[in-house]
């Protein structure tokens, strides 16, 4: 083969066996092979977040046998790198022939087909102990001290992220692994959110702070063990100020990103009640000094305590929940949630307003269940930095749970439930793969 062509392939770099080597070699051979290695947040969209930063994950490529160039690749999509380099040839491995990278290889065809590139396929070889390599490595990327500091980072990054509700491991992992590539680039939820409302429904209960914490913290763990993604946690009112602290420091130490506590006291009531179910809110001192407390019990820069404003819900008007954003931030809170149930945003549109008027900087987190209509990008212009998708899995999982029960009763008999609701018997076997 000439050396005069030149190849490209893209790596994630971060866990190196001998498969990524022996298609390292096969490319040199093929010419002048250039690695794109794909960012952290690439990486992160895919597969979980790496163990080293993209510079790292660089140097690593860099030092390998037959490559003789490094470039970061800022897209699961091959659009920069083969504009920018126009190689002869492609290289990866035939796996991405099906799933979701399917339509990444596919955009791929047609821009080599632009310049008269050329994709070489090696056959990708499953390997039992590259497998368990990767498990490891994800086990590694979901430790308390890796996991906890991503929500920071990820807000500094993006500017805005999203969390989907997770209540037990399954719901974790849908909120960590569900992908939709749009474009060449692939969009995923950024991390969960524990809600008190769904750990309360799923377990048979109303969301009064009935599931007390080890309960809570069951759920929790079930769902740290199999993801890697931040984790946000409803904390509810959070309870006493003395207990606080010490639910603070058990959040802490686990790996929970973050805990939003909200301005009420007496007996909670799930906030979509509204003021009819008679909810009382803290007054400010009082919550000041939890928030403050919270803070004090930290061990930590990277956990964040988050304030949650709940003037709007008890119909208290915009200067009450400004004043006590304003507080609350003041007293240590390194955010703020704001809520409503109005199914019209303004009134958290008129609250972003003014509340980022005087304050740039402090994460500003929407719960957006009743105002639906608002795209992630328009929140992000409004100076929103968390979007939480609070109850949706439980919402659309249990009509259809219901319906399967409902109907095999009718039928007196599972073939038509089975038909219309259920996914194959060989698909739930093998949806949680052993190892
Ligand atoms: C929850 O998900 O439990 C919340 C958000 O607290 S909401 O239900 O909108 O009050
Ligand atoms: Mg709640």
């Amino acid at each position: 083969m000439s050396g005069k062509k030149t190849v490209f392939m893209s790596i994630g770099a971060d866990v190196i066996h001998g498969g990524h080597i022996e298609i390292i070699h096969r490319a040199a051979e093929l010419g002048e092979l250039t690695v794109g290695v794909l960012t952290d947040e690439v990486v992160a969209s895919y597969k979980r977040h790496p163990l080293l930063t993209c510079e790292e994950r660089m140097k690593i490529a860099s030092g390998l046998k037959g490559v003789a160039h490094v470039v970061q690749q800022d897209d699961i999509g091959y659009a920069a790198p083969l504009r920018a380099l126009r190689p002869d040839y492609v290289v990866h491995g035939d796996d991405w022939r099906e799933g979701f990278q399917k339509p990444v290889r596919e955009e791929c065809l047609r821009l080599l087909a632009e310049y008269g590139g050329e994709l070489v396929e090696f056959p990708y070889s499953h390997n039992d102990e590259y497998d368990r390599l990767e498990a490891a490595a994800r086990a590694q990327a979901s430790i308390p001290d890796l996991r906890r500091g991503r929500l920071r980072r990820l807000i500094e990054k993006k500017g805005l992220i999203t969390c989907m509700e997770a209540h037990n491991g399954l719901t974790g992992l849908i909120a960590e692994k569900t992908a939709v590539m749009e474009n060449g680039v692939i969009r995923q939820f950024d991390g969960m959110w524990v809600s008190s409302l769904c750990d309360s429904t799923t377990k048979g209960k109303p969301d009064i702070e009935l599931v007390d914490f080890s309960s809570r913290m069951n759920t929790i763990n079930e769902i740290m063990e199999v993801t890697t993604k931040p984790m946000i946690l409803d904390g509810d009112t959070g309870g006493l100020t003395e207990h606080f602290v010490y639910t603070v420091r058990s959040l802490e130490r686990i790996g929970v990103s973050a805990v939003i506590i909200e301005d009420k006291i007496g007996l909670k009531r799930n906030s979509l009640f509204g003021t009819e179910a008679g909810q009382q809110q803290d007054d400010i001192p009082n919550f000041c000094h939890k928030i403050s407390e919270g803070r004090r019990a930290l061990k930590t820069s990277e956990f964040m305590i988050i304030a949650r404003v709940e003037s709007l819900i008890l119909e208290q008007g915009m200067e009450d929940a400004l004043e006590r954003a304003f507080a609350y931030v003041q007293a240590g809170a390194s955010g703020i949630m704001i809520h409503s149930r109005r199914k019209e945003p303004d009134e958290i549109f008129e609250f972003c307003r003014r509340f980022r008027e005087r304050d740039e900087n402090t994460v500003l987190v929407v719960v957006p269940t009743s105002f639906n209509t608002v795209t992630e990008d328009e929140w992000k212009k409004r100076g929103v930095n968390v979007v939480i998708y609070a109850n949706h899995l439980i919402r659309s999982g249990y009509p259809a749970m219901q319906k399967t029960a409902e109907t095999i009763l009718r039928c007196r008999r599972a073939k038509e439930a089975d038909e219309a609701y259920c996914m194959p018997i060989n698909e739930i076997l093998t949806l949680i793969p052993e190892g």
